[in-house]
């Protein structure tokens, strides 16, 4: 099996090195990263201008890719040809702050992972609950169980696995749920200030985001303990709003 190793904080990032890792014991690794931190980035495509791939170095020295485009670019660019060989699997992390709910739009990890789908190979994105001062070692775990998992078994095509780890030891862990997104609460306040030359500027500010941990969902499996895997899919039509607005005879 030939793996795909990608992030959205560049390179030279501790978890990516750490995914690298426990990504080798399950086949060959290739990483293409992108060579700085594109965090909250969404899905890119960089049409407007040409990108750039280097050699450069994980955090653990190992060999990798590094392009100046986003961490979708990245998968991209590999699929497209920067990389001969076969692609058979997109993993994508570890990222410090988990992704759930809405964060997956925002998220470079998640869609670099859906990038992977897009090009039809099965895709897992990995992120670690808080700012993963415990270390990776923990998210580098659940990643290897998820991904050998997903080599047996597969995924439908234009899928992915969104992976959300807790941030605790991996004797602590109280095991994996399946689990649907639930509803985020985001506190972003708005920043104005002056620039030296007196003309506004604005940022997005504000306090840590929130969740509701409903049954079932993402936040409660990490509330609990347990490692959150949420099924994702490419196609994001409503289908439960096709009827109705239908009626509306447009
Ligand atoms: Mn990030």
């Amino acid at each position: 099996m030939h793996i795909l190793v990608t992030n959205d904080d560049g390179v030279t990032a501790p978890g990516l090195a750490a995914l690298a890792q426990a990504m080798r014991a399950l086949g060959r690794v290739t990483v293409v990263a992108p060579d700085h931190n594109w965090s909250a980035s969404g899905h890119v495509k960089t049409m407007h201008k040409p990108l750039r791939v280097k050699k450069a170095a994980l955090a653990d020295g190992a060999e990798a890719l590094a392009t100046d485009g986003a961490p979708s670019d990245c998968v991209a660019l590999a699929f497209l040809g920067v990389v001969p060989d076969k692609i058979d699997m997109v993993v994508s992390g570890i990222n410090p702050f988990a992704n759930m709910s809405h964060d997956v739009t925002y998220s470079g990890t998640v869609m670099a992972a859906m990038e992977g789908a897009i090009a039809r190979v099965p895709a897992v994105a990995v992120s670690v609950d808080g700012a993963a001062t415990a270390g990776y070692e923990t998210a580098a775990w659940a990643a290897a169980r998820v991904v050998s998992r997903v080599a047996e078994r597969g995924l439908p095509p234009y899928t992915l696995l969104n992976v959300n780890v807790p941030r605790v030891a991996v004797s602590d862990v109280k095991g994996f749920r399946i689990t649907r997104q639930g509803l985020r609460v985001y506190r972003d306040a708005l920043v104005e200030r002056a620039d030296p030359r007196g003309v506004p500027y604005y940022w997005i500010g504000g306090e840590a985001p929130t969740g509701m941990p409903d049954e079932g969902t993402d936040f409660a499996a990490l509330a609990d303990g347990y490692v959150s895997v949420t099924p994702l899919r490419l196609d994001l039509t409503a289908y439960d709003l096709l009827e109705p607005l239908r009626e509306w005879t447009l």
